[in-house]
């Protein structure tokens, strides 16, 4: 699909040095360990000169241009000294089309961390400069190559955790959202035309849009913009994974209810109520999604400090999470803790456990209905894991109304699209507040002028979305979270 970002551009004579240094940069663009193979990136007007310092073909004499695209085998060597380092591959990019739009250079080499922090340092005794985090694709977002929202979405694949992320993060790579933004953006403005030309031409007879008329296109700009700022509820959710909080008195099996469904001995389990105090974070893959897990202290009234602290953090957690994890004793007598774990249950998505049913029954599915509890009920054994199928289908079922994914939002009619940040979120909550101040305005009869200033902010919240309008403190909220040689 093209690139609706191709239509900004994005000038950097215009910008401050400070913002783009033409100089050229060098990174490790895998990790740091052993491997089979690293590569060096360089990016920069002096990318393949230097590059070429470094490396030197093994193939006839030639072959001493490699040609652009074209990986070729040669050796790496100390320029000061001409020592042999390594054998290594280059591979070169002529701008314009390259990743950062500038002339890129690869250096495949052994995967040996030493071998990198060599050619690193050669690279830099050359004159390259080491890349700050994220720098790569900042120069990309700077030479037009991709728009923030795509630069955002190379992050998310990256941190992807799932299948539901990739793909929500492969959608937004190829546009997805900033066509969406763009397209609401390009709405906002022609409003704002509708009113300066309402300012420039008040004296002559135009057949200009009515008031009313101007008031209703804002009203319904405005929830379109409000679908696509509810939407950070269910695509926080893909991104990241749904959060559940395991609460339950001491002693009801919720660190062996953690540990189950981790298939791993994470959190420890004793006989001794009270024992976990801190809250224990992993996740875990139901499906497409990430579900993170966060096993907590019994909930109980307690004189002990150390654990009234543990027990607010888990009050905390249970405050934050998606879904709430009950877990009750099934072979203890209901009791005034399982009572305080009730009251905390209030309005909460989750499942409700009966624990332990292993051993002899002294509390029921029906006690738990009779005492108000109106989540799922799922009967389980945390010691002997049967019932994890059960708990895990019902999660995954959970998890996926969150994410949306159970049809609801396709019939909605494509509004399965959905925004994942915060930032994203925040910028579309400047603009609803700018849109509706817009609308009061009109609905007041306040003079065009006035209007047009709330609409203005309207669309230039909406385009640091993508980058349209950009500020440095975007751009480094942006590219602070990425990594060196991304
Ligand atoms: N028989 C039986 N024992 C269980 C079961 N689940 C947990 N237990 C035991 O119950 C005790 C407490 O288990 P934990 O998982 O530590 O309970 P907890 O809710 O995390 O307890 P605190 O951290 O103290 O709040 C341990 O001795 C577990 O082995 C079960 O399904 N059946
Ligand atoms: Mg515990």
């Amino acid at each position: 699909m093209s690139n609706p970002y191709q239509i900004h551009s994005f000038p950097y004579a215009t910008l401050s040095p400070l913002m783009y240094l033409h100089d050229t940069i060098v990174a490790p663009a895998t990790p740091p360990g052993v491997g089979a193979v690293a590569i060096v990136r360089l990016s920069g007007p002096r990318a393949l000169a230097i590059a070429r310092t470094l490396w030197h073909p093994l193939a006839p004499a030639a072959l001493t241009a490699p040609a652009a695209r074209r990986l070729t085998l040669g050796e790496l060597r100390d320029p000061a000294t001409g020592a042999p380092i390594d054998q290594a591959m280059l591979v070169v990019f002529a701008a314009p089309h390259t990743l950062t739009g500038e002339d890129v250079a690869e250096l495949q080499c052994h995967g040996g961390p030493y071998i990198v922090r060599r050619v690193v340092a050669l690279a830099t005794a050359q004159g390259a400069r080491r890349a700050e985090p994220g720098e790569f694709t900042r120069r990309a977002y700077l030479n037009g190559r991709l728009d923030l929202t795509a630069a955002e979405a190379i992050a998310d694949l990256i941190a992807a955790r799932g299948d539901a992320a990739l793909a929500g993060a492969l959608a937004q790579l190829s546009g997805a959202l900033a066509t969406r933004v763009d397209r609401l953006r390009m709405q906002v403005i022609a409003i704002r035309a509708h009113l300066e030309v309402e300012i420039d031409f008040a004296d002559e007879d135009l057949a200009l849009p009515s008031r009313a008329e101007i008031a209703n296109s804002i009203a319904a700009l405005a929830a379109d913009i409000e679908v696509l700022h509810a939407s950070f509820a269910r695509g926080r959710i893909v991104r990241e994974g749904a959060r559940a909080a395991i609460v339950g008195k001491p002693n009801a099996g919720k660190s062996s209810v953690l540990n189950l469904l981790l298939g791993a001995d994470r959190a420890i389990v004793t006989p001794i109520p009270g024992t976990t105090r801190d809250v224990i974070e992993d996740s875990v893959a139901l499906g497409p999604w990430p579900l993170v897990l966060r096993d907590t202290a019994g909930l109980r009234d307690s004189t002990d400090p150390v654990e009234r602290l543990g027990i607010d953090r888990a009050r905390r957690a249970a405050a934050e999470a998606d879904l709430i994890i009950a877990v009750f004793d099934a072979s203890r007598p209901f009791d005034a803790d399982d009572a305080g774990v009730i009251a905390a249950l209030a309005d909460r998505r989750g499942v409700a456990l009966l624990n332990k049913r292993d051993l002899p029954p002294a509390l029921s599915a029906k006690d738990l209905r009779d005492r108000g509890v109106i989540l799922p009920i799922v009967e389980l054994s945390a010691l002997v894991g049967d019932g994890v199928g059960d708990l895990r289908a019902r999660l995954e079922q959970l998890v996926a109304a969150l994410a949306g994914g159970d049809g609801a939002a396709q019939e909605s009619g494509g509004a399965s699209l959905a925004i994942s940040r915060e930032r994203h979120r925040d910028a579309l909550a400047a603009a609803l507040a700018a849109l509706r101040a817009a609308h009061r305005g009109v609905q007041a009869a306040m003079p065009p002028e006035i209007v047009a200033v709330d609409v203005a902010a309207a669309a230039d919240a909406l385009g640091a979305i993508t980058g349209a309008v950009e500020t440095e403190d975007v751009l480094d909220a942006v590219f602070r979270d990425f990594c060196i040689g991304k």
